[in-house]
């Protein structure tokens, strides 16, 4: 019986707040979230909200209304499907008269800005090897380390509402309230513990009606891992694309180590709240193309080669080795430029050796220009240039300079969905 009121009363709300769609149901209720004895603002606190399950979109209709405020909890950990809801959001959804909050966590992933060269941000192929996965996103900024210790909130608002600094102060009023922290928002937008640790990064996409933001909370990722994968190996990389920049991070449940997802989720769900009057909270399965038509694709088009590797902006590399040719140690230097993913340019010195191997140069560099820049397509290039190269040590050589680039063997390219 009391679930029953509950559940009217939640209907009613939930009427309003979706146009297109029907009607939801109610899965679970009602949760006193924080301990009003420990908290000022008690008497907020203390109101309720609902948990639903997700309204059904229309099939034919992929448009999405928000009326009021509400938060989405993103029952998958798929990088790609997450994204791919900010996506489907962004297309789809009109938030003039409403404003959604979505809370999600991501397997252990490196998500690199729009405009990065993924090469130039973390270390691919260890990535890749330990099962991490890679992902470039539609908003701009820098690249950030993701695993289940890392809860991801993103605002949704209309372009006139747009205003980070106020959903950063949302969330910051929430920890110094719940636990106490001496956090503050900098210039940059990045939260900031103790005025020196970064607990948080944004990143915003603004559209003619739509924007935007997100940002990370870290509270226990793996610091080892983040630095680890977040340090390129490549030597001599220049490109125009935006660098991240590095900043000393923090664990929030280092701090307080009563700060885990749940309460960490809950905290923030009772600010934005408590700044807008309205509680419903929704858990949402990203990966149903029926309540999202249209997803599977925009989560395909994230998860493509061309995407995520082939869209870092052009950006040139030097590789150099030292081998014996001909009895006489010789120096070789190639200057590679890589365009659209794909090798553009090479230029090659070579010193030391006579001058017949200098002519072979110009073959090889025919091999390889037009090659995708991705170790299985070099290592094939390199195989074919085997059998014509009349010189094996040349080939030895060659080889040399790749070889911090190739040591990886080919069964990586399973984990990345080909779009050739
Ligand atoms: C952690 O947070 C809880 C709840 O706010 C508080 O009672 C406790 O004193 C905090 N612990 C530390 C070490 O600050
Ligand atoms: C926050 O931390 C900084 C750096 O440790 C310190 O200078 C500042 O006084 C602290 N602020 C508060 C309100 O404790
Ligand atoms: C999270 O922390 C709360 C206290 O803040 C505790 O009651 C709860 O058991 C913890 N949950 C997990 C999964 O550790
Ligand atoms: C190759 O040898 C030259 C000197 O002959 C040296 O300066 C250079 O560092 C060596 N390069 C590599 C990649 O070993
Ligand atoms: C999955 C996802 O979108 N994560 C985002 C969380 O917010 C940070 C803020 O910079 C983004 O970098 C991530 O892409």
């Amino acid at each position: 019986m009391w679930f029953n009121q509950v559940a009217s009363c939640f209907s009613a709300l939930c009427a309003n707040a979706f146009k297109l769609t029907t009607m939801s149901k109610v899965v679970g209720v009602v949760k006193t979230i924080c301990d009003p004895k420990h908290n000022s603002r008690n008497i907020v606190f203390q109101q309720q909200y609902y948990f639903s399950t997700m309204p059904t979109v229309k099939k034919d209709t992929a448009t999405f209304t928000q009326t009021g405020h509400g938060v989405y909890i993103l029952t998958t950990k798929n990088i790609y499907y997450n994204l791919a809801l900010e996506d489907w959001l962004y297309k789809n959804g009109n938030f003039d008269n409403g404003e959604l909050l979505l809370l999600w966590r991501n397997q252990p992933c490196i998500v690199i800005g729009r405009h990065q060269n993924v090469w130039a941000e973390c270390n691919i192929l260890d990535a890749l090897r330990q099962g991490v996965d890679i992902a470039r996103r539609r908003s701009g900024g820098g690249t950030v380390y993701h695993d289940l210790g890392n809860l991801n909130c993103t605002f949704f608002t209309s372009r006139k509402r747009y205003n980070r600094k106020h959903n950063l102060e949302v969330i910051a009023q929430a920890l110094r309230d719940k636990w106490k922290l001496n956090l503050s928002v900098s210039k940059r937008d990045d939260m900031l513990l103790d005025d020196n640790f970064k607990i948080s990064g944004t990143a915003a996409k603004l559209g003619q009606n739509t924007a935007y933001h997100h940002c990370t909370l870290l509270f226990d990722v793996h610091v080892d891992q983040l630095c680890t994968l977040l340090h390129s190996p490549m030597k001599g990389l220049e490109s125009r694309a935006t660098e991240s920049t590095r900043s000393f991070v923090k664990n929030l449940c280092e701090v307080n180590n009563t700060i885990n997802y749940t309460s960490l989720v809950d905290c923030v769900i009772s600010e934005y709240f408590l700044a807008h009057h309205k509680h419903e909270v929704t858990y949402v399965d990203p990966t149903l193309e029926e309540q999202f038509p249209g997803i599977g694709k925009l989560q395909d088009d994230l998860r493509c080669w061309d995407w995520i590797y082939g869209h870092s902006p052009a950006f040139s590399l030097r590789y150099s080795a030292n081998g014996s040719l001909g009895g006489i140690t010789s120096h070789l230097m190639m200057h590679i430029t890589v365009e659209k993913g794909h090798i553009e340019n090479i230029d090659m010195e070579l010193a030391g050796c006579d001058d017949s191997y200098k002519e072979l140069l110009a073959e090889v560099c025919e091999t390889l220009i037009g090659c995708r820049f991705w170790p299985m397509h070099i290592t094939i290039a390199l195989i074919s240039m085997q059998l014509h190269l009349n010189s094996p040590e040349l080939w030895a050589l060659i080889n040399k300079c790749f070889s911090g680039f190739l040591e990886p063997n080919c069964h990586i390219e399973q984990n990345i969905k080909e779009t050739m």
